[in-house]
Parts: structure tokens; sequence; C-alpha cells
């Protein structure tokens, strides 16, 4: 039996793990088995964990993007057809990546056509995103990222239904040629079974020849300095968890800003014994967006992932987290312990197959 595959491309924070959930959740209300690969640079995901979290089968290609790592992604496609059986397989790639088609989709039908439907290619804009403020190479990426979709959808309908950022992005969207447009709030559920009725029912044709040069691709990858943090707060004193995660984003953000590092996405999941947050930034001064924020119970103890890509050399993002968490810790009996401390900058893409 074949598995469709839908695979959610687009840049970084522009909200491609909140419309696999939503997707993920409409999917298992109509009775289907849902099966979630995601994909980084590092490993210790801020999105890995929210999947589990909801309770879906999720496996993680860590370490490269799944055009580096085509082995893992078949092994991992391979798994959760082993595993969870899924009517539908979601697969988010790295949001710095793109030459999807070449690298994933087409080398996908030759090595698993048999066991696979691969839907047409999905790449999300946000229409709040202000690309200006990002050097001209992550720019490229950005672009060209947007110039292989076979259909382009405007997230986060719902922070500015009809303004002139949704109308700037759709006319984008339309100028690099996507066959279709869609516009959605994952967040409020609205416009994603359009999009979903679309993509299930359409056979991807993978016939685009994206025109990209892999060296400008490079840098714009090596503009970005990536973090990945797992840790535990302990304290002698109670402490809130929301305020902890709050000051946190708030002091990343002023002290970023003030080194003229662009925020492309910072998130954090935090736990206590009994309840799970997360919290996220997707540009430099903007406000922080609660994906999960239960009632606030004061805590002595809570362990965290932190995931942190800035337009910022690692050594001096690096420096910026390490800082900021130092200073966060109010009591002198606060003491955090980092199980993992992961800062690097992505190296050059060099795909398993160019098709
Ligand atoms: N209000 C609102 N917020 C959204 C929507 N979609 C995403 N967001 C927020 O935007 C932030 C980024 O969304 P993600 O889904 O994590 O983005 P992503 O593309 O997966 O990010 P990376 O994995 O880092 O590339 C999160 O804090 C979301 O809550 C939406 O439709 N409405
Ligand atoms: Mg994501």
């Amino acid at each position: 039996m074949t598995t469709l595959l839908i695979l959610v491309g687009g840049f970084l924070g522009a909200g491609k793990t909140t419309l696999l959930l939503s997707a993920a959740r409409l999917l298992a209300a109509r009775g289907l088995k849902v099966g979630i690969v995601t994909n980084d640079q590092g490993s210790d995901l801020v999105d890995t964990a929210l999947f589990g979290h909801e309770q879906f089968g999720v496996t993680e290609v860590a370490g490269g993007c799944f055009c580096c790592r085509f082995p893992d992604l078949l092994k991992a496609l391979r798994t959760l057809q082993q595993t969870v059986d899924p009517d539908v397989i979601l697969a988010e790639p790295v949001g710095s990546c793109t030459d999807l088609l070449a690298t994933v989709v087409r080398p996908l039908r030759q090595e698993a056509g048999d066991r696979l439907r691969i839907a047409p290619l999905t790449v999300l804009l946000d229409p709040l995103r202000d690309q200006c403020r990002f050097a001209a190479e992550v720019d490229y990426l950005f672009e060209r990222q947007l110039a292989e979709a076979d259909v382009v959808v405007i997230t986060k309908q719902d922070l500015q239904p009809a303004g002139s950022a949704a109308r700037n992005a759709r006319s984008l969207a339309l100028r690099h040629g996507a066959d279709r447009v869609y516009s959605v709030s994952a967040a409020t559920g609205a416009g994603v079974a359009a999009w979903l009725d679309f993509v299930m029912t359409t056979e991807g044709t993978a016939e685009r020849r994206l025109d990209i040069d892999y060296e400008r691709y490079a840098a714009g990858e090596e503009a970005l300095g990536w973090l990945n943090v797992d840790g535990v707060v302990t304290a002698g004193r109670a402490f809130s968890p929301s305020n902890w995660i709050r000051y946190l984003l708030q002091m990343l953000d002023a002290s970023l800003t003030t080194q003229g590092a662009e925020i492309a996405h910072v998130k954090v999941m935090a736990r206590t014994a009994d309840v799970v947050f997360k919290a996220g930034m997707t540009q430099s001064c903007d406000p922080i967006r609660w994906d999960l924020l239960p009632a606030d119970q004061q805590t002595t103890r809570l362990t965290f992932l932190l995931n942190a890509r800035v337009q910022a050399p690692p050594a001096e993002l690096e420096s910026v987290v390490r800082s900021t968490l130092a200073e966060l810790s109010p009591f002198p009996d606060f003491e955090i312990d980092f199980a993992r401390f992961d800062c690097f900058q992505p190296s050059a893409p060099r795909p398993t197959y160019r098709m």
C-alpha cells in the first residue's frame, strides 16, 4: 500500500510546524493515521517534542537537512510505515533548505515511488516577515524557496487578515509562478482544510527546475547561527515558569537587537512535573507567541529545550544565550545545568542526490 507524503517547506518561523499540527489534527478527526518527520541541522528539537506532546508518531532526521541526509530520510519514512502505518506522512524540512524538488522529491520518487505518493510541494510564506532585515544571501535562500513551490500557503491570516502585508505576500507568491496560493491561519484552522484537500487529491508532478547557485545558497545558510540547548533549571524557592520563559525571550531579543543580530526563530519548550509550555519569536522586537500556555503553577524545577536561529556568528549567539541564561537566575540557589549546548553554523549543502 502507498502512503501519501506531504512535504511542507518555507523559511524559518513561517509556520510549518503549526500548520502540520493543525493538518494532523484534522486528518486524525477524519479517522486517518498520521506520521510526522521533522528535520534539523542539530538534534533536541522543540518541534519534535511538540508533535510528540500531541501524541503523533514522529521521527526526526537530525544533523543535516533531508537532502544531505537522504538515506536517513528514507529510513525515517520506512520506520514510520512499519510502526505507525500511516495513511499520510507530513514532513517538515529545515527552514533554511531549498532545492527540494531536485534533492528530495525526485530522488524519493526514484527510491521509494512504489511505497509513496508525493503531494505537490507546499512552501509557506509568513506575510509579516520583514525579509529586508536579513542579508542579501539569506534573502536569496528565502526567494529560491518560493520559486520552487507548486503551492504557496500564506500563513498567520488571523494576525493580519486583509492587510497590505497579505496582499504583498500574495503578489510575491504569484510572481514566483506558484500554481496555487492559499491563505490560512493554523491558529484558528481557517483555510487549512481547503489547502489540505487540494494537496491530498493532486499528484505532484515534480517537474519544476529551479535555477539555483549553490554558492549563494551556502552563503545564505552560513549567515545564520544555529543554537540548540537542552537544560534543567532548579531553584531553592518556587518561581513562575511562564515568567522565566517570558524574561528569557525578552532578554534574548533585547541583547540580540543591540548586537544587530536579527532573529529568524527563537523557540522554547519547558516542562515542570505537571505542565508543558511553548513560546517563541519569529523576528526581533516582535511579540512573544505562546503555543502552549497552561495555567501557571510555581515550580522549583523545570527542564527546557531552547532552539535559536539568528543571523549572527555562532560564537556571538552562544555568548548572548549563555549570559542571558546566567542573568536570569534571580536567587543565589538558582542553578542551570546543560545536558547539551550546541551552537554552530550550518555547513554548505551537499545533497546525496540532485536530479
Ligand atoms: N497567530 C498565529 N501564529 C502562528 C500561526 N502559525 C504559526 N504561528 C506562530 O508562529 C511561530 C512560528 O511557527 P512554527 O510553526 O514554529 O514555524 P516553523 O516554520 O515550523 O519554524 P521553524 O521550524 O523554526 O522553521 C509560532 O510561535 C506559532 O505560534 C498562525 O496561523 N497564527
Ligand atoms: Mg518548525
